[in-house]
């Protein structure tokens, strides 16, 4: 196979060529040498596309869903790409979404792209890895990127909440608890939906959200006197924000709820862009990223250039106790080269 630049690649996925794009998305997984350069080149022409998070516990329904949404979406001629972090349920091969779902009106359709991602093994980790995947897609042009992770870990909850719409999905019939509080990922949502509205069980789990909703509202208006606070943490995700969580009532098998949850989306969309929310959050998103490649590259740097002897007659004077953690940071920021 003939070697294409990193160039040529590039312009090739700026006009739409999906093989360019696939294998634009191959290097960026495998942090390739080349897919550094193609980051670069592909970061101005990022920032356009809208982006989904869907979470929820296994089983819930989730790629159901974004099968669902998606096909809603192209009907109102949005593209979308689709990212689905999920190593249980491989997304494309439709075995998954069973015959009644019909996967290839989905993946013979030049406005949508699916690509599922291996959870392990990616060098800077998986959210990062995720993240620029979601900058592939959005440089590709795509309207709406949608992200799919099991609510499980903590990596799978960092990357949906990078999502300018998170939605956690809960579905009746997986035990007596709401998955999502068991996980801890029901405060991250900016919409609830319970799937599978087509079991008799869907009250209760209605039910059991909205009282868990406004529980957290309360102690969160008494915590800060009622007063509107929107700080961010770390990721940029909002930790107060009394914007009402609406809960979806869905039927991901047959689209019944899917353009309310498409009307919900769009109207978080609305509201993160009137309140300044959106900005706030990538710009601390941003800040957080430089912060955290400066610090991966300063300890490389500093540990490139001190000997390993060093390092280890470092530790044993610590270990007897002639030196403190403090005095050899500052002996080792001495006499790096
Ligand atoms: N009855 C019913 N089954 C559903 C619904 N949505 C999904 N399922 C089924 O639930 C199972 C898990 O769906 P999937 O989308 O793979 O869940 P995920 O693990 O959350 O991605 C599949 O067998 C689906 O056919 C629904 O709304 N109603
Ligand atoms: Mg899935």
């Amino acid at each position: 196979m003939l070697k294409t630049s990193p160039e040529t690649l590039v312009s090739q996925l700026l006009a739409g060529n999906r093989r360019a794009l696939a294998r634009t998305i191959t290097a960026v997984e495998n942090e390739t040498p080349e897919s550094v350069e193609i980051l670069k080149a592909l970061y101005p022409h990022t920032g356009r596309a809208y982006t989904v998070g869907i979470t929820g516990a296994p089983g819930t329904g989730k790629s159901c869903l974004v099968t669902t949404l998606a096909q809603h979406l192209r009907q109102h001629h949005k593209t979308v790409g689709i990212i689905a972090v999920d190593p249980t349920s491989p997304f494309t091969g439709g075995a998954v979404l069973g015959d009644r779902f019909r996967m290839r009106d989905l993946s013979g359709d030049a406005g949508v792209f699916i690509r599922s991602m291996a959870s392990r093994g990616q060098l800077g980790g998986l959210a990062r890895t995720t993240y620029d995947v979601m900058r592939v897609m959005d440089a590709a042009g795509f309207d709406i990127v949608i992200i799919e992770t099991v609510g499980a870990g903590q990596n799978e909850v960092e990357i949906v909440k990078a999502a300018d719409t998170t939605i956690v999905v809960e579905a009746p019939g997986l035990g007596d608890d709401i998955q999502a509080i068991k996980a801890g990922i029901l405060e991250i949502a900016d919409i609830l939906v319970v799937n599978k509205a087509d079991n008799p069980m869907v009250q209760n789990t209605v039910r059991a959200l909205k009282a868990m909703l406004d529980l957290g509202h309360r102690q969160r208006t008494v915590a800060h006197h009622g007063q509107l606070m929107v700080q961010t943490d770390s990721s940029g995700a909002p930790e107060y924000d009394f914007r009402e969580v609406p809960i979806i009532q869905t039927v991901a098998i047959n689209g019944q709820g899917v353009p309310e949850l498409a009307e919900a989306i769009e109207s978080h969309r609305a509201y993160l862009a009137e309140s300044g929310i959106r900005q706030d959050r990538h710009r601390a998103r941003l800040q957080s990223e430089l912060v955290v490649r400066l610090k991966e590259i300063l300890l490389k740097k500093l540990l490139d250039s001190v000997p390993d002897e060093t390092l280890d007659d470092v530790v044993e004077s610590l270990l007897a106790r002639q030196m403190d953690p403090i005095s050899a940071v500052q002996f080792l920021l001495a006499h790096q080269m």
